[in-house]
């Protein structure tokens, strides 16, 4: 059985609170990337936090000492777990898990995006690999390929894999479970359907 965490990118404030009340119970965590953060401000994650757990999705990936003034906010502001991008470097991701350490929180570590793999194919596994030397709390595989997620899964073995790119970016939940997701990260198709709970709950009982 995976879980499911509930990618809220919306900019409209009051919307996304609903919607993450209306589908809390079938969904484990709540992502919050730029879009919602920017629009809202840093306290949302503090918000959304009273209804379940928060991924703090700011894609860190600069200088060890900017990553980590980055980290420090997300924690403090409440969030469980930060994502980091792999590419900036072991250097930058350790000084993340230094942070997360401190406030208990998780870090999972991007190894390719779902929207390409131009440069990514050269790196993703070196990525993965990295993640797992470093003790990461896991990775973050693409959803829409199913295949590399099971060839990521060989690498990481028992970190855990978030594997967005679910429904509108081509990928198939039980495909992506069954390749080795331990979780899958849904946003649209959910929250811009017309019964975001009946798209959850349904996409609970597949997974
Ligand atoms: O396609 P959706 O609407 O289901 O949303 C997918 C979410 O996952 C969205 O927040 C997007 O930023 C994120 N995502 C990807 O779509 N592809 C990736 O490769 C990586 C992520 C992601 O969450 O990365 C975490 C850094």
């Amino acid at each position: 059985m995976a879980d499911i965490v509930l990618a809220l990118d919306l900019t409209d404030v009051k919307k996304a609170v609903k919607i993450a009340e209306e589908v809390s119970e079938y969904v484990s965590a709540i992502k919050v990337n730029y879009p919602l953060v920017l629009s809202a401000g840093v306290d949302i994650i503090g918000k959304l936090s009273e209804i379940k757990p928060v991924i703090a999705d700011f894609k860190i990936a600069d200088i060890p000492y900017t990553s980590s003034l980055i980290a420090e906010i997300a924690f403090k502001n409440g969030a469980k777990a930060v994502i980091v991008h792999g590419f900036a470097g072991k250097e930058t991701v350790q000084v993340v898990l230094d942070v997360a350490k401190k406030f208990n929180g998780e870090v999972y570590v991007v190894t390719e995006l779902t929207s390409s793999t131009e440069f990514f194919k050269d790196v993703s596994n070196k990525i993965a690999r990295m993640a797992k030397e470093l003790g990461c709390h896991g990775i973050i595989a693409p959803g829409n390929r199913a295949d590399r997620v099971k060839e990521l899964r060989k690498i990481v073995g028992r970190l855990k894999i978030l594997c967005p790119g679910i429904g509108v970016q081509g990928g198939d939940a039980k495909a992506v479970v069954e390749a080795g997701a331990d979780a899958i990260i849904v946003g649209r198709s959910i929250y811009n359907a017309e019964n975001p709970k009946k798209v959850a709950e349904e996409l609970s009982k597949l997974v």
